[in-house]
């Protein structure tokens, strides 16, 4: 089911298939059919076998997070290449790969520095929604489309660059491992890389969508002796005593500030602490959950466009450390690939965050699910 179709069918020239299309913010996608182009030098045409759908996602539907439309989401994706454009050397067509919202073309400032992970060839802050020749490879009724971070994975085929494109074990369900592109490592790694969770510590999480749930994995791989975890969703906070979560807590449920609670909970404030919501609010309180001297507060969930964050200075003067990442500050192409090899070997297990499957054509109702907090993940299959 997962084997490419013989690509000498398709190669260099355009494909006609279906894709989720959002025109317009605060609107459902309407699928389909566009027109794929071939691939471009250092470029790559991928099948989408599977897509989960992220909270980004749906941050760009609501117009939290404003990219340029119309355009093609997704970016959460797992497939097999198609074909390759000229000069590409890193897969090849039949290769099984995951679509990276951060590429790593490995000679940028920030590829070429030890611990950076932004790579410069993809602003995911302020994305364009075009490769990096400026034009586009999809176009629909006539109509040119945008890309998301390069990726659109709500299509059954997409272009990429070479540099954004990863492959990975030729034995891996790709069902399951596309939340490999972002849930999973966005979450795990921050806590395991840029925390740095220590065993036996306190550690706090705000918000156990799917990215939050990964922080969780990562507190629990790393030995942590507690997790708090914090959402308004009972349901979410059920499920995630089942991954690890020790203690839950739910705002609504308290008249003072969760801050509060929490730092009385623990007696002087969490070691770490985690914000995988997206929300001002969420983030000045997961400041001021971990400890004021030697507390590590790390940011995941993306703020609306143009916030401002403002907390008194005494917050980080007194020793906390107030950072953030995107995709766990894995250099994507050489990390990913690794932490796919130990979901394979059992190491790691990304299947309870899958609560829902649907197919492609009913992807409004998995956005549905998103919002209404009856998913952690839904997977789209092609
Ligand atoms: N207090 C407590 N919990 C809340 C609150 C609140 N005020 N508001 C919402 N929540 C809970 C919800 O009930 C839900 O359980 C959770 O917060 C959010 O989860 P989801 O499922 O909506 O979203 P995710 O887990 O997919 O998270 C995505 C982020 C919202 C973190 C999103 O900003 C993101 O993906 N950030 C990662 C940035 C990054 O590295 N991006 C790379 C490509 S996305
Ligand atoms: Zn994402
Ligand atoms: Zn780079």
């Amino acid at each position: 089911m997962e084997r490419a179709k013989c690509s000498a069918e398709t190669a260099g020239k355009v494909i006609v298939c279906r894709a989720a299309i959002a025109w317009t913010i605060n609107a459902p996608m309407s699928i389909e059919e566009v027109e794929v182009d071939p691939p471009k030098a250092g470029e790559v045409r991928i099948k989408i076998v599977s897509s989960g759908i992220c909270g980004s996602d749906n941050h760009i539907l609501q117009g939290k997070l404003k990219i340029p439309l119309p355009a093609i989401l997704g970016h959460e994706g797992a497939g097999i290449v198609e074909s390759i454009g000229e000069g590409v050397s890193n897969v090849k067509p039949g290769d099984k790969v995951l679509t990276l919202a951060i590429p790593q073309c490995r000679k940028c400032d920030s590829c070429l520095h030890a611990k950076g992970n932004c790579c410069l060839k993809e602003d995911v802050c302020h994305p364009v929604g075009l490769m990096l020749d400026g034009t586009s490879r999809f176009t629909c009724r006539g109509r040119k489309l945008y890309n998301l971070f390069g990726t659109s994975t709500f299509t059954e085929y997409t272009v990429m660059h070479e540099i954004s494109v990863v492959k990975i074990d030729a034995a891996a369900p790709l069902e399951k491992v596309c939340l490999f592109a972002c849930a999973f490592p966005t979450g795990y790694g921050s806590a395991v890389n840029k925390a740095r969770v220590t065993p036996g510590s306190t550690c706090v999480v705000f918000g156990l969508g799917g990215v939050g749930s990964s922080v969780v994995l990562g507190c629990k791989t790393a030995g942590a002796a507690r997790i708090i975890g914090v959402d308004i969703n009972e349901e979410k906070l059920a499920r995630a005593k089942a991954i690890g979560v020790t203690d839950c807590l739910n705002p609504r449920n308290f008249k003072k500030p969760i801050q509060q609670v929490v730092v009385e909970m623990t007696g002087f404030g969490a070691d770490f602490s985690f914000e995988a919501i997206g929300t001002i609010d969420t983030m000045v309180a997961a400041l001021e959950s971990c400890n004021l001297s030697y507390g590590v507060c790390v940011i995941i969930g993306v703020p609306p466009e143009k916030s401002q964050l403002a907390f008194e200075p005494m917050q980080i003067l007194s020793g906390r450390i107030l950072t953030g990442c995107f995709l766990g500050e894995y250099k994507t192409r050489d990390c990913i690939p690794i932490l796919v090899a130990d979901y394979m070997r059992k190491k790691i297990n990304v299947d309870p965050l899958i609560t829902h499957t649907l197919p492609f054509f009913r992807i409004n109702e998995g956005f549905e699910l998103l919002r209404s907090g009856k998913s952690i993940r839904s997977v789209l299959l092609f």
